[in-house]
Order: structure tokens, then sequence, then C-alpha cells
């Protein structure tokens, strides 16, 4: 059986990646933080017995508190599970935040990233773990080429992006100097119902859930040309397994290979709740009306820009696609947007529900 550690398993792919590794038979291993309040919700379907059912075996699924940026527990963790495959998907994840917190998340992106790299030379597990590293397209920020793939410059524009840059290059520093399988997933945004709710994506999805059920009356957002190369979360956990199998350690643009804007994933999330969208105005005087009844369903606020702005990314998957065999496009954005807004829906019911038997 193999063995395997997920930093970051309490995230959005942490969850799945787990999920994922279960069903392939592996012992697995996850990082949790302590928290003063639950922070297992996206684990719930390995934890709970009758949900797990008989592939999930959650026999198989342990926790152990820890953080990244401590050196210590990063050592003894790994000498105790001494996994054969490593995910570290451990990050202070959102780029807006970094701007706010950019030392915090050097510590957590660069370093913590440094740390475990440490743990698998110091302990001399440098031939029995393979690493893979949560890379990101906002590495390549203000795009140098379009599509971006694995040979393109990168140009950071947030504290998250230099600070992930020093995470991808420590990686394959590791893999020169001491010849270990360590890789870097260079992973394009990828969303999902279990997706962070302040990400723009799930932002828009429960506000059109919550405005058809006449619980929220508007939306506030920053900037909607934005455009993102958005795929689907489970589909991008089986692409770092991929990663890890392939015969030899090569770093992997993940992507779909397509391109929408915020406005464009607005438009889609309410249509799916039967409303339709138009615009009127421009920049921050811009308007998203219900077409239906003129009412004003989404504004713009500037408290939701950033001081600097990565304007597009689109990635090119064909080295994926090629010698992964892996699919950038069994999950199209029209049905990922569909997906989210369905989950939210049921959410936002079932919270009515809740809220009713307490009334
Ligand atoms: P996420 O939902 O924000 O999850 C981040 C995880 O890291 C959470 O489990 C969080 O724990 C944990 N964490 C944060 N600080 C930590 C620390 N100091 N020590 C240990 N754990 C810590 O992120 P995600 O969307 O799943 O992304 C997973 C990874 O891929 C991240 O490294 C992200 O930067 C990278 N990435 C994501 C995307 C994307 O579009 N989703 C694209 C490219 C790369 P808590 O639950 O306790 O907060
Ligand atoms: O959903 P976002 O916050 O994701 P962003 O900044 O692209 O970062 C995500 O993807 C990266 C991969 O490229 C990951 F590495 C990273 O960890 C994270 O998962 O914002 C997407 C776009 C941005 O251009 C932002 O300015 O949407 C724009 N946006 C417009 N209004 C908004 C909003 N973003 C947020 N979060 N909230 C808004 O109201």
């Amino acid at each position: 059986m193999k063995r395997a550690l997920i930093t970051g398993v309490t995230g959005q792919d942490g969850s799945y990646l787990a999920e994922f590794l279960l069903e392939k038979g592996y012992e697995v291993h996850g990082v949790i933080r302590r928290s003063s309040s639950y922070n297992q919700e996206r684990l719930e379907d390995i934890l709970d017995d009758e949900a797990a059912g008989a592939l999930l075996s959650n026999q198989n699924f342990h926790l152990h508190y820890g953080d990244v940026t401590d050196t210590s527990n990063v050592i003894r963790l790994m000498s105790e599970i001494r996994p054969d495959e490593l995910y570290n998907l451990a990050a202070q994840s959102h780029v807006r935040v970094s701007f706010d917190m950019p030392g915090y998340t050097l510590d957590v992106d660069g370093k913590g990233t440094l740390n475990i790299l440490e743990a698998v030379r110091i302990l001399g597990l440098t031939d029995k773990t393979k690493v893979y590293q949560a890379s990101t397209s906002e590495l390549y920020g203000k795009v140098q080429e379009v599509p971006q793939k694995e040979t393109t410059p990168f140009y950071p524009r947030s504290p998250y992006g230099v600070a992930k840059i020093y995470g991808f290059w420590i990686t394959k520093n590791y893999r020169e100097s001491y010849n270990m399988f360590a890789v870097n997933g260079i992973l394009f945004n990828h969303e999902s119902e279990r997706r962070g709710e302040t990400f723009v994506t799930r932002k828009i999805s429960l506000a059109a859930a919550r405005i058809a059920q006449g619980k929220q009356k508007k939306l506030s957002l920053g900037n909607l040309d934005s455009l993102r190369d958005w795929g689907y979360a489970k589909d991008y956990v089986e692409c770092m397994w991929l990663i890890l199998q392939h015969d030899k350690p090569e770093d992997f643009v993940i992507a779909t290979g397509e391109m929408h804007t915020v406005r464009e994933f607005v438009e889609l999330a309410f249509n799916h709740v039967g409303i339709e969208i138009e615009w009127t105005g421009k920049g921050v005087d811009e308007r998203g009306i219900n077409k239906a009844t003129g009412d004003v369903l989404v504004d713009v606020d500037p408290k939701f820009f950033r001081p600097t702005e990565v304007d597009q990314l689109l990635g090119d998957p064909t080295k994926a696609r090629t010698l992964l065999g892996w699919n950038p496009t069994k999950t199209s954005f029209e049905e990922l947007v569909r997906i989210m807004v369905q989950a939210d829906m049921k959410k936002v019911e079932k919270e009515e529900r809740v809220k009713k038997m307490f009334d």
C-alpha cells in the first residue's frame, strides 16, 4: 500500500486529492492546523463512515496537527510518516490577501516549501519520497506570451506570486542538486463547489443562489474584465497524481486552454437560476441589471481591485495531454458553472430549512 502525505488537506484541492488517493488504495495522511473553530468541513465525506462507503475506507485516513512554517513539526511528521508521495498544497492562497499579509504569505508559501524539501533531504528520504509542489499560473502574472506554457518566462504581480516563485525554483533546485523526484504542477485557476467563498467564482455562484432565493439583494465585485482559464478542481487533482506517476520528474502546466471574463461567469451563473443579466455603464459605474425586473443585481466596488492585477491567464496543456494522457476538457466551463450554482442552490435551501426549524 502506498503512503501519501498531503499538506493543506482541509482545503479545496487537499480534500479532493485525499478522496482520490483513498479510492486508489493509498494510506493517506493529512496535516491540519489547530483552529478555534471547526475546519474539517471539506473532509466530511471521508470522516463520515456512512458517506465514505466501502471504497473510501476512512481506516486508511489519518490526520495530524501541523504547520508548514514549523520546521521541527514538519521534520517530526515526515520522520514518522515516511511517505512515498508528498503533496505540498498548504498555502495562504488568496492573491488579494497577500497584499495585506506579504510577510506571512512568504513564510507559508515560500519558506514552508523549503521546510518540506529540507525535511526530505535531512531524513535521507530523497530516494523514497516524491514531492509535488502546488505551483500556480500566478507566476506568469503580466503574461509574456499567450498561451502560457512550461517555457514561458515568469512575471509575478503579487506577493503571493512572488512567494510561489520561490517555491517553484527551490523545488527545481532540490531536484537538480539532490536528484530528488521533486516537481511543480503549474496549475491554472480551478474551482468547485468546495472553493473558498471569497474567490470570485464561488462568490458569484453563492450570490446567484442567494439572490434567486431572496436572501441577498446585490453582488459587489472588482475587475469584471479579468480573464481566467477556469477548470474543475476534481479533474486537476487527478493530474497532480499523474505528474508523480510519470517516469521522469518534470514540471507541467495544467489548464483547460480556454479563458473567460469574470463578467461571463456572472452571466452564466445567473442564467442557471433563471435570471438574465443586462450590462449598463462602464468602469466603476458598470451595473448588472435583471432584464426582467430592472433591479440592479451586480455593481463594482473598487475595494475589490488589486494594487497590481493579472489581466489574463490562458494555459497551454499540450505537454500534460501528450505525456500524461490527461484530458483538459473533461469538464467544460459551462458545466463547471452549472455544478457550482446547483450546489449553492441546495446549500442556501438547506440553510433556510435549518433556520426555519429554530425560528
Ligand atoms: P485553499 O482551499 O486555500 O487551501 C489551502 C490549504 O492550506 C488549507 O488546508 C489551509 O488550511 C492550508 N494551510 C494554510 N496555511 C498553512 C500552514 N501554514 N501550514 C499548513 N497548512 C496551511 O487552496 P486550494 O485552492 O485548495 O489550493 C491548493 C494549493 O494549490 C495552494 O498551494 C494554492 O496556492 C495552489 N493553487 C491553487 C489554485 C486554484 O485555482 N485553486 C491554482 C494554482 C495553485 P486551513 O483550512 O486551516 O486554512
Ligand atoms: O478568484 P480570484 O481571487 O483568483 P486569482 O486571484 O486568480 O487566484 C486564484 O488562482 C490562482 C491561479 O491562477 C491561484 F494560484 C490562487 O491561489 C487562487 O486560487 O480572482 C480572479 C479574478 C482576479 O482578476 C480578480 O481581480 O477575479 C477578479 N475579481 C473581480 N471581482 C475578484 C472579484 N476576485 C475576488 N476574489 N473577489 C472579487 O470580488
